[in-house]
């Protein structure tokens, strides 16, 4: 089993808000976090699509014209194919603890064995105690600069999870300032130690080596936050839901409010789990279908809105993300009746746009809350748009193909849990595909 599905059902905790950074700004969402509590892991599916399907009548054709297009916008991860990245940051100790501990262990120092001169003993003793305190300051912080990856080394989904959760740009920013940090203390304690060696008497090398352990104290007292600001990083994102990539995904999407997380609760064989990111205050829900022994995941996204990509909170982005770097296979779900509280048009507008730009996934549409649609006002009352054919049929049928449910009726639900059913299958093939390609390839004679 590998190391991310064998984390499955590993618990994970968001840290409080007592725990973020002191001097680092967290973006607000951060700070709303629901005080500690324990999720479980989140998990997504395998590798970027390499072929498309085109939905016809709510089923799913291979399109085999796109499939360059969605070669082009795989490319991003590409180079990168695993995730889990956050789960092996190294450990951060608290600035204070690096701090304490270096001095003790400087000061334990003696000077060399054999030194008879009183002077020459003493700059010894000085040079070493600094040296050592630089040292023990200085490696911890070499170490997380050298263990915490670069951000263009990661998944490009862990990468937009850095950037929703911490903000563009201060990822680097704070590993940065721990290096201009690690730089002050060498370039300072190599000083000290240097004079202190070149002390002419036993009273001059001690005041040296008392100045100089107090010089490097302070350096590193004043910035010594942004090593905290580095642990609080870490804990952020090692509590961040891991990402399965074995296993096939029903992502639900859809306008707030429209059905997504009842249909996951409808959909999932037991009873589907809680997540949370960092920069979300209400839980997405994560729930598993099994189907015939084959072990799949549903989970629902935060709501689409319409409105331009510039103006979507981290909520929408989050959604984007998911689609946009992780292959699941899309649940669209439209309520067309009216009381969700984003209206048929609006819904139908970012179907669209969200339909053109992930071509390459696989895809289902329904129509939720169908025990409600006889009674809408919304198909009296909005505007039919006679110019638009593609609207009006809509406003009237939801797209081509949807599936009408209604998980209070229990309408429907068969039929969707038997197409859920097919877009796996299809979708685990797309996984296994090129896997199951390679180990045949091994396994002919040369
Ligand atoms: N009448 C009716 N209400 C539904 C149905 N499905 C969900 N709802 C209600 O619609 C509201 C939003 O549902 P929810 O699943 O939270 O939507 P989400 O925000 O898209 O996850 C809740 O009050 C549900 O009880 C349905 O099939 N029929
Ligand atoms: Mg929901």
């Amino acid at each position: 089993m590998s190391r991310a599905s064998s984390s499955l059902f590993q618990l994970w905790q968001i840290p409080s808000d007592k725990l973020l950074c002191k001097s680092f700004k967290f973006p607000r969402d951060l700070k709303q976090i629901a005080s500690t509590r324990r999720y479980p892991i989140i998990c997504f599916c395998k590798e970027m699509q390499t072929a498309t399907y085109e939905v016809v009548k709510g089923s799913y054709i291979p399109d085999p014209k796109v499939k360059g297009e969605s070669k082009a916008e795989g490319n991003a991860s590409a180079k990168v194919e695993s995730i889990g990245a956050f789960q092996q940051l190294p450990m951060v100790m608290p600035s204070i603890d690096i701090l304490y501990s270096a001095l003790r262990k400087a000061k334990k120092l003696s000077p060399t064995k054999g030194i008879t001169n009183i002077a020459k003993r003493e700059r010894n003793k000085g040079a070493k105690q600094l040296d050592a305190f630089m040292k023990e300051l200085a490696v911890p912080l070499r170490s997380y600069i050298e263990n915490f990856p670069k951000k263009k080394h990661l998944h490009p989904y862990e990468r937009s999870l850095i950037e929703l959760t911490l903000g563009d740009g201060n990822y680097e920013e704070v590993l940065g300032k721990v290096d201009y940090l690690r730089k002050k203390v060498v370039s300072v304690g190599k000083e000290r130690a240097s004079l202190c060696a070149k002390s002419s008497s036993k009273r001059e090398a001690e005041e040296r080596l008392t100045e100089g352990l107090k010089r490097l104290e302070e350096i590193f007292n004043c910035e010594r936050g942004v090593v905290d600001d580095l642990l609080n990083i870490a804990k952020t994102l090692r509590a961040m839901p891991v990402v399965d990539l074995e296993k096939p995904t029903l992502c639900l999407v859809g306008a707030p409010n429209v059905g997504k997380s009842s249909l996951v609760r409808v959909l999932s064989t037991g009873k589907p789990e809680i997540c949370n990111y960092p920069f979300t205050t209400r839980g997405i829900l994560m729930g598993h279908i099994a189907f015939d022994y084959q072990h799949f995941q549903v989970t629902d996204t935060p709501g689409l809105l319409k409105r331009r990509d510039e103006d979507r909170n981290n909520l929408e982005k989050l959604t984007l993300a998911v689609l946009t770097n992780l292959p699941t296979a899309v649940l669209y779900v439209h309520d067309l009746s009216g009381v969700c509280g984003t209206s048929p048009s609006d819904q139908f507008t970012t179907y669209k746009e969200i339909r053109e730009r992930f071509s390459n996934h696989l895809w289902l549409d329904v129509v939720s809350k169908c025990d409600l649609l006889h009674e809408s006002p919304a198909l009296i009352t909005e505007d039919s748009d006679a110019d638009n054919p593609d609207m009006a049929r809509y406003l009237k049928l939801g797209p081509n193909g949807a599936i009408k449910v209604s998980v209070r009726s229990g309408t429907g639900l068969d039929e969707l849990r038997k197409k859920v059913h097919e877009l796996l299958i299809c979708q685990l093939s797309k996984i296994s595909g090129p896997k199951a390609a390679e180990q045949e390839s091994l396994q002919l004679p040369s």
